[in-house]
């Protein structure tokens, strides 16, 4: 089993304690050992055989004994025991709109309403309106809820998909006389790699009219809430929160609200420390009513005695220390990237030639690129023979000529990984490429050993320089090949492979545990686009903030490196 399956079972046995009613204690020691697991960028297997499982955070003895029992049957009885009281299906419901744990028990309780049809039937018959605290309202907005998870899934979208959204309403309020502040708060603003909701923040001395923009904003939202400091709207099952304060707020206000909650925890433990409790508001000295009010962030990490923590950093894995030792990390931004490693174009699956590639890329400001089209054993996307691709250095030689020294372009390849280890080119027509970027795409489910051994031996490979999207996750809809991570790790820092950080929102593979844990073994990386259409080659933010979340700096980074600096590298 994966870590994330067994996370989620862990996951599971916790909302079925709380909806059983159980000890809040017992809830939560199964939640935080999932969300401990989901993201531990160690194999669990790993941990078990050493018998380290006790030295991840929130897993003592018992929980411990659960994994190894996941890990030897792939079973967890415990979960069994409580699905024959109530049926996984209930879980269902805790993805609806307005539906949380509380309703989930009551509705259970009640009703004995187990799944989503049953949901439907007492809504439909008048019994779920006649329950303490759901009237009429409530109850057709559950239905509207049960609809829009029917449509659209799992309850949670993309980083790619929400950046947009809250970008455009946020240019709206901004754009109101009366508003001093906005700003986007909530995991949107930490550029987690997919979103719950997104949060938006507005400093203003008149939220009447605020809230009265953002509630009409469009025909096509609906209002869920509307408050004088608080408002909800929804769109496809989307929620859209913004809150209200005046100006001498902002510093409170935007910190609370952009998290973690694990961050916002340890923050509050340092102000009990000196005294002070903090909410959205102020800070307050436990004594009496004095506040110390902070209208920017860099004042709330002050009183703190904390240097000010990029967003990306706040999910307590190590900032609060950092920033209490002056140790932050100086994190990567766009404007350091000087080169994009990877895209395609007409020759495989892209939709513009070598020469609108290179142009889209001059007027990015990028100062090299590669270009990387596909091999031929991935048929689908008219990948490559050695013919052709001796055939595209022709054309390549060509937009040279013409560009000249407005970027350089380098000659490579994704070259595939076959099901069987073997790789699609022979080293001699390698070497004479500038770049050679190897990607696992298909077999992906085959045994852990086999995608490992697969993958080892094309970092192994001397003329491999490059890793592409190590793990071959789709956001939300595959999770990628399970293989030994630190095995690849420990051979990419060996052999100097670059792995990727594919900046493309469906991927942000490798995430930011993998990362951070590259880091830790010495690897280099890249952020790439992987763009096959001119305009994904703007989608490179996406790669720089998933590489901030897991502490890449510059350095780490091949393609934010000089040209010369980078080819010395991959030609060496
Ligand atoms: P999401 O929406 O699931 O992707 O994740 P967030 O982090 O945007 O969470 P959200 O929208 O529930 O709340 C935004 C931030 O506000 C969250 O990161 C911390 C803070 N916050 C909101 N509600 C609570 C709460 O009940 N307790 C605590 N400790 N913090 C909260
Ligand atoms: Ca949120
Ligand atoms: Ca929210």
């Amino acid at each position: 089993m994966k870590n994330s399956e067994i996370a989620n079972l862990f996951s599971q046995v916790a909302y079925l304690l709380e909806i059983r009613g159980d000890n809040i204690h017992r809830v939560l020691s199964y939640r935080r050992a999932a969300e401990s697991l989901a993201e531990l960028p160690h194999d669990l297997k790993q941990l078990a055989d050493r018998g380290e499982l006790t030295s991840i955070s929130g897993i003592g003895k018992t929980l411990a004994e659960k994994i190894d029992e996941m890990l030897e049957t792939g079973r967890l009885e415990f979960l069994d025991r409580l699905t024959e009281e109530i049926p996984l299906s209930i879980l269902e419901l805790l993805k609806i709109e307005g539906m949380g744990p509380k309703r989930v028990k009551l509705v259970y309780n009640k009703l004995n309403v187990t799944s989503l049809a049953d949901l439907e039937a007492v809504a439909a018959d008048g019994s779920l309106s006649n329950l303490p605290g759901l009237g009429k309202k409530s109850v057709e907005k559950i239905i509207k809820g049960i609809q829009d998870l029917k449509s659209f899934g799992t309850g949670r979208v993309n980083l790619g998909d929400a950046l947009p959204t809250a970008e455009e309403i946020l240019e709206i309020l901004q754009k109101l006389p009366c508003v001093s502040q906005a700003a986007i708060a909530g995991s949107v603003r930490r550029r987690k790699e997919t979103i719950g909701d997104i949060d938006l923040l507005v400093a203003t001395d008149d939220p009447e009219t605020v809230m009265q923009t953002f509630t009409t904003i469009s025909p096509s939202y609906e209002v869920a809430l509307n408050g004088p400091t608080k408002s909800r709207i929804t769109k496809d099952g989307l929620g859209i929160d913004l809150r209200v304060l005046p100006a001498e707020n902002w510093g409170t206000l935007i910190s609370y609200f952009t998290g973690s909650q694990a961050h916002n925890v340890r923050l509050r433990e340092l102000a009990k420390a000196q005294g002070l409790s903090l909410n959205e508001y102020a800070f307050t000295k436990a004594d009496d009513t004095d506040q110390i009010l902070c209208p920017t962030e860099k004042d709330v990490y002050q009183v703190l005695g904390l240097d000010w923590v990029p967003p990306e950093l706040r999910e307590d894995r190590g900032e609060i220390e950092a920033a209490q030792n002056g140790n932050l990390p100086k994190l990567i931004e766009l404007d350091d990237i000087q080169g994009d490693l990877h895209m395609h174009t007409t020759w495989s699956d892209g939709n513009h030639t070598i020469l609108e590639m290179a142009q889209a890329a001059i007027a990015l400001g990028r100062k090299y690129i590669c270009i990387t089209d596909h091999s031929y054993s991935l048929g689908i996307t008219n990948g490559l023979d050695e013919k052709r691709l001796l055939a595209q250095y022709n054309e390549i030689q060509q937009v040279r000529d013409q560009l000249g020294d407005q970027i350089h372009i380098l000659h490579g390849t994704e070259m595939e990984v076959r099901n069987d280890g073997t790789l699609d080119f022979e080293d001699d027509l390698l070497e004479s490429l500038d770049f050679v970027i190897a990607a696992v795409h298909t077999g992906l489910s085959q045994p852990r050993e086999q995608v490992t051994d697969r993958m080892l031996g094309a970092i192994e490979n001397k003329h491999v320089d490059m890793i592409a999207h190590p793990t071959g996750r789709l956001i939300g809809r595959r999770t990628g090949g399970d293989f030994d991570i630190e095995k690849i790790m420990e051979a990419a820092a060996r052999t100097q492979t670059i792995l990727e950080i594919n900046a493309h929102p469906s991927r942000l593979d490798l995430k930011d545990v993998h990362i951070k844990l590259a880091l830790d073994h010495g690897v280099l990386l890249a952020i790439n686009t992987d763009a096959h259409h001119i305009d994904q080659q703007k989608l490179m933010h996406f790669g720089v903030s998933t590489g901030r979340r897991g502490w890449a700096q510059a350095k780490n980074v091949v393609n934010s490196w000089q040209y010369h600096d980078l080819f010395n590298l991959v030609s060496g």
